[in-house]
C-alpha cells in the first residue's frame, strides 16, 4: 500500500528501498572532455587478452601514438585525475606530449590487473629460460601490431617509452621490434638485475625488494605490504637474521619469485640469460634509442649506460643511440626536476628535457612532416657545475679508448688521497673491523622502510652521518686549486685483506664541500657522494662461481662504480670512503663462505679484521675518468 502511494502521487517517484547502486553500473557523461577514452583487450598471438587504455584527443586526425606497457595498473596510470581535460589525466611525464596532440595509450602486461594471462616477474625471453610461445617482446609486436591497424585516429606511428619495469618493457619491445615501432625511450630500465639494477649489486643482495615482490606477487592487482615489528628496519632486519631468515619468517617462501632468488645467489643462467644489454649486443640496432637514466638512480643504476654502451658500436651513421642522464633520482625524469635532497638546479631539469630533447626527438619519428630535431648524441647533466653537457660520445675518460686517459687516484697511508703514487716508506696498510652485529647504515636511523622521500635521495645524504665511525675508512685529498672534470666510470682497484672468508666491499667516492659556503650555509663541509656501490667479495674471480676469500692475504678487488659527468670546484676535496656494509639495503656478508648467504645460520655471521692496502706492490686506487680540458 506505501508503495502504491509513492507512484499515486503527480509525479512518480523512486521507491525508497530502491538499491542505491545501480544494478546496471554507472557512465558518467563524458560529452565536456576534451578526449575520448577507450578500454579494450588486444588479442596476442597465444590468445591471452591484454587490457589497453587509449586516450585519444578529442578531433584527432593522423595523430602519433605513444604506448606504455606497465605492472602497475594502467586504468590508474592514465588518470592522474579525474578530469574532463587530456591534460590533467594523464601523468606530468606525458604533458609535452600531450599538448603536442599525442594519443597515449598505457597497457597492463600479461598477468596484471586487467590483462589475462600469468604474471611472471620480468618474463623472460623466449629462449633457455622461457619455452613458450609469448615474452614481453612478442606481447610488444602484436600490441604495435593491433594499434598501428586499429585507431582511425591515428597515423600508425607507434613510439615507446617508461620508466623503470616500464622501461623494460621497452627494451623488451627493441627486440625484433614491429615496424611500427619507430622510435624509443628506455628510462632508467630493468636490465640486468643481478649486475646493478633491483635486486642485486655486484651479487649483494638488496633487501628493500621484498616489499616489492609482495606488492607485486601476492596479488592480480596490488599486493600485501610486510608488517614491521618496529620503525627502524635496520633493527627489523638485524634481529630476522639473514635475508632467507626475513623472507621464511614473512612467508615469501610461498612466493615463486622469491625462492628463484633465493635458489640463485650467483650469476647462473637465471641472471645472466635475462641481462638484457647482453642480449641487445647480439641484436641490430633497428629503433632510434634515446637510453635514458639519473645520475643518482637509487633503484636502476646499471641499465640505461651499460645498455647505450654496447649499442653505440653499431651506431655507425650516429643517428639511432641517444644517451641522456640527468641530475634525477629514479623515475625523476617523469617528475618534477629542480632540486635533489640537498641539490637545487636552478630549474626543472626534468621539463627541459622531456620538452626541449625528448619531444623533438619523437616528433621527428612519429610525427607527419616533422622537422628534424637538433637531438646531441650524449646529454649529461654536469652536476658540479650546474648545468647540461652536450656531447659526441660518452664516456669522455676510461682506461683505453677514450679522448681523455683516466687516472689512478691512490688511497695513502694517514687517510690521504693522491695522484702520486703511494711510497714504499709509509704505513703498508689501513685496518678496521667490520662487525655484522654492527653494519654500517646507509641512511640515518630510523631507516624507514615506508619514508620514500628519504629513500629517493639517500645517494646524496651526507656521509658525515658514517665518516669518524671506526668501520669507515676515510680518505681525502688536499683542496682543489683548479676545477677537476670527471666524466666516465670510475673504475675501483681495491687491494684488501680479509681476516675472514669472504666479505663485503663498499666504495664511495664523495665531494666535500668547502668547511663554510656562505651563499648555501647548509652545505658547508657537506660530503655528497657522488658515485657508489658495493662488491661481494666471493664474485672476485668469477660472478658465476663464488669461491671463498683467502684469508689475511692482499686481494685486487675491481669493478666499476656508476657513471658520473662531475666537476670538483677549487676549494673542494675529493673524498673516498670504504666499508664493508651498507646495510639494511643490502643483506650482510657473515663474512664466512657459506654456499648461498640467504641460508646464513647465526654463527657464520662473525667479525672480520679488514686492511685497504697501499703499499707500491699493492697500490690500491680508483682509476678516475678525469677530463683533460682541450
Ligand atoms: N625499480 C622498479 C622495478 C623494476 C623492475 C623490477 C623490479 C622493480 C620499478 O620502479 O619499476
Amino acid at each position: 500500500l506505501a508503495a502504491a502511494m509513492f507512484v499515486a502521487g503527480a509525479q512518480a517517484q523512486t521507491a525508497p528501498l530502491t538499491p542505491d547502486i545501480p544494478s546496471g553500473g554507472f557512465t558518467a557523461p563524458t560529452t565536456a572532455n576534451d578526449y575520448i577514452k577507450r578500454v579494450v583487450m588486444i588479442p596476442m598471438r597465444d590468445g591471452v587478452k591484454l587490457h589497453t587504455v587509449i586516450v585519444i584527443p578529442k578531433g584527432a586526425a593522423h595523430a602519433p601514438i605513444l604506448l606504455t606497457r606497465t605492472p602497475y595498473h594502467a586504468d590508474m596510470r592514465a588518470e592522474r585525475m579525474v578530469s574532463p581535460h587530456m591534460l590533467d589525466t594523464l601523468p606530468q611525464g606525458d604533458e609535452v606530449f600531450v599538448k603536442a596532440g599525442y594519443i597515449r595509450v598505457f597497457q597492463d602486461i600479461r598477468g596484471k590487473y586487467g590483462s589475462e594471462g600469468d604474471y611472471v616477474m620480468t618474463l623472460p625471453l623466449r629462449g633457455p629460460l622461457n619455452n613458450g610461445k609469448v615474452d614481453e617482446s612478442t606481447d610488444a609486436y602484436d600490441t604495435i601490431d593491433w594499434l598501428s591497424k586499429n585507431i582511425s585516429e591515428s597515423n600508425g606511428k607507434v613510439g615507446m617509452l617508461g620508466s623503470s619495469y616500464e622501461g623494460f618493457t621497452v627494451v623488451m619491445a627493441l627486440i625484433n621490434p614491429h615496424p611500427a615501432l619507430k622510435v624509443a625511450a628506455p628510462e632508467s630500465p630493468m636490465v640486468d638485475g643481478w649486475m646493478g639494477d633491483d635486486w642485486f649489486h655486484y651479487g649483494a643482495f638488496r633487501q628493500t625488494n621484498f616489499d616489492y615482490i609482495t606488492f607485486q606477487t601476492t596479488q592480480k592487482g596490488m599486493g600485501y605490504a610486510i608488517p614491521r615489528e618496529g620503525l627502524d628496519d635496520y633493527t627489523n632486519f638485524l634481529r630476522a637474521g639473514s635475508a632467507g631468515d626475513y623472507a621464511r619468517a614473512n612467508g615469501l617462501e610461498a612466493l615463486p619469485f622469491w625462492r628463484k632468488i633465493r635458489e640463485n645467489p650467483a650469476y647462473t643462467l637465471f641472471w645472466s640469460a635475462q641481462a638484457l644489454d647482453k642480449v641487445l649486443a647480439q641484436q641490430p640496432l633497428k629503433v632510434p634509442t634515446m637510453w635514458e637514466q639519473g645520475l643518482w638512480d637509487q633503484e636502476d643504476m646499471w641499465g640505461a649506460i651499460h645498455s647505450y654502451e654496447v649499442m653505440e658500436p653499431k651506431d655507425k651513421t650516429n643517428t639511432m643511440n641517444y644517451l641522456v642522464m640527468g641530475p634525477w633520482r629514479h623515475s625523476q625524469v617523469n617528475y618534477n626536476g629542480s632540486e635533489l635532497g640537498p641539490m637545487k638546479w636552478g630549474g626543472d631539469t626534468a621539463l627541459q628535457f622531456r620538452r626541449d630533447v625528448l619531444l623533438p626527438f619523437f616528433n621527428q619519428y612519429l610525427k607527419d612532416g616533422a622537422p628534424k630535431a637538433n637531438t646531441p648524441p650524449v646529454l649529461i647533466y654536469n652536476t658540479g657545475e650546474n648545468h647540461w653537457d652536450r656531447y659526441a660520445h660518452w664516456p669522455l675518460s676510461c682506461d683505453k679508448g677514450c679522448a681523455s686517459k683516466a687516472k689512478p687516484l691512490y688511497l695513502e697511508a694517514d687517510g690521504r688521497l693522491s695522484f702520486e703514487a703511494p711510497s714504499a716508506s709509509d704505513a703498508k696498510y689501513d685496518e678496521y673491523v667490520s662487525d655484522p652485529a654492527k653494519p654500517v647504515p646507509y641512511q640515518p636511523r630510523p631507516v624507514i622502510g615506508s619514508d620514500h622521500e628519504a629513500w629517493t635521495h639517500w645517494l646524496l645524504n651526507d656521509q658525515r652521518f658514517v665518516d669518524g665511525r671506526p668501520d669507515v675508512i676515510t680518505y681525502v685529498s688536499e683542496p682543489l686549486t683548479e676545477p677537476m672534470h670527471v666524466g666516465g666510470a670510475p673504475q675501483v682497484n681495491l687491494v684488501a685483506s680479509t681476516s675472514g672468508t669472504d666479505s663485503d666491499w663498499v666504495v664511495k667516492i664523495i665531494d666535500v664541500y668547502p668547511g663554510s659556503v656562505p651563499s648555501n650555509p647548509g652545505m658547508g663541509g657537506y660530503e655528497l657522494p657522488i658515485s657508489l656501490d658495493i662488491f661481494r667479495g666471493r664474485y672476485r674471480t668469477s660472478f658465476e662461481h663464488p669461491e671463498a676469500v683467502e684469508p689475511n692475504t692482499p686481494l685486487l678487488y675491481s669493478f666499476g662504480l656508476p657513471t658520473v659527468n662531475h666537476v670538483f670546484l677549487p676549494g673542494h676535496r675529493i673524498m673516498v670512503q670504504v666499508q664493508s656494509s651498507l646495510f639494511p639495503l643490502y643483506d650482510r656478508n657473515p663474512q664466512t663462505f657459506v654456499q648461498n648467504i640467504f641460508d646464513a645460520k647465526p654463527s657464520d655471521y662473525v667479525k672480520a679484521t679488514q686492511q685497504i692496502w697501499h703499499t707500491p706492490d699493492h697500490a690500491s686506487f680508483i682509476s678516475m675518468p678525469v677530463v683533460s680540458e682541450k
